[in-house]
């Protein structure tokens, strides 16, 4: 009778177990469209988890911002609405400063730079979003950043009262001291904004002026400015990652690393491939001249000062690691 009354009872103890650990059902949010390579690269991050796991975590992953809009991810994951999600970081300036490095002009003009800066922030990058409750997985650039314009630029006067789609206050902030008229838009709404003639100039990666065929709203330019390489993060709440045994963890982190090795090279592709899909689709594609070069220097000098400013002692360590 008692070894009946122990069997019951590891029996239901393992079954409780093994339902807890089938239970984890991660949902994970990602602003941009399922085509988009932070999206693929994501969803196979998530599959490859999914299957590895032994039915211990499955994640579905919820593109295009089905689930929550990219304004919306990072408190979705922070309070938990949902279990993992896929942000921009430098839209989270006011979050942590640190977090809007990578959106600074010209301090990072190439993916080995981009890596080097990405190596020299991670630390108190990660240790911010820990003391908010998540848990940051990977990092991945967007490629090099450039200038798409409705009409030619070719001066610095060109610029003046363009109205300029902006997707963070680094954005903002460049549109301000170039004199153009910034409005803050997330990039499922871009075709939309330059169709309605709400903007007419933007700055953002070829790939994405491919993804939203710039090319049919009237944007007939593109200026490799390449100032920038600026990143998503997928991040985690930490209440779900508490929920996990170790072995899961481990496997996230393992998959995590890979997906990031991935993305990077993705990235790298991208930066080739959708420049050459811009000109083919019939844009001009080029550089601008040294005189807008050079005032976008001047601008870029100026916001290194102010984000100095803002980012404290904890800036100055990034910096001082990067160089
Ligand atoms: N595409 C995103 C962010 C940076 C990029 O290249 C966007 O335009 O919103």
């Amino acid at each position: 009778m008692k070894l009946f009354k122990i069997l019951v009872s590891t029996i239901t103890s393992v079954l409780l177990f093994a339902n807890v650990a089938l239970a984890e059902k991660w949902d994970m949010a990602l602003a941009y469209g399922a085509g988009n390579f932070h999206s693929a690269n994501a969803a196979e991050f998530a599959k490859n988890v999914t299957e590895k796991s032994g039915g211990k975590l499955t994640i579905v992953t919820h593109p295009g911002g089905s689930l929550f809009k990219g304004g919306e991810i990072f408190r979705a994951v922070r309070t938990g609405q949902a279990q993992i999600g896929e942000r921009f970081m430098s839209a989270l300036g006011k979050e942590d400063p640190l977090l809007e490095v990578d959106s600074q002009p010209f301090l990072a003009t190439s993916y080995d730079d981009a890596m080097k800066l990405y190596k020299a922030s991670k630390p108190e990058i990660v240790k911010g979003l820990d003391a908010k409750g998540l848990v940051f997985l990977y990092a991945v650039p967007w490629p090099a950043q450039g200038l798409y314009s409705k009409k030619a630029i070719n001066s610095v006067a060109d610029l003046k009262g363009l109205k300029f789609r902006a997707y963070n206050s680094a954005t903002i902030r460049i549109a301000e001291l170039t004199g153009m008229a910034p409005t803050k838009i997330e990039a499922a709404e871009i075709s939309q904004a330059f169709s309605t003639g709400a903007v007419e100039s933007m700055i953002t990666s070829p790939t994405t002026g491919k993804n939203s065929k710039i090319w049919e709203n009237g944007v007939g330019y593109f200026y490799d400015i390449a100032a920038w390489f600026p990143k998503n993060m997928v991040i985690v709440n930490k209440e779900a990652w508490n929920k996990l045994d170790s072995a899961t963890q481990k496997l996230i982190m393992k998959e995590a690393e890979i997906a990031e090795r991935k993305g990077w090279d993705l990235s790298k592709k991208g930066n080739v491939a959708d420049k050459k899909a811009l000109s083919d689709a019939g844009m001009k594609v080029g550089k601008v001249n040294s005189a807008l070069e050079k005032h976008f220097q001047k601008v870029g000098a100026t916001m290194a000062d102010e984000w100095k400013a803002k980012a404290g002692a904890r800036g100055a360590s990034v910096l001082a690691a990067y160089k």
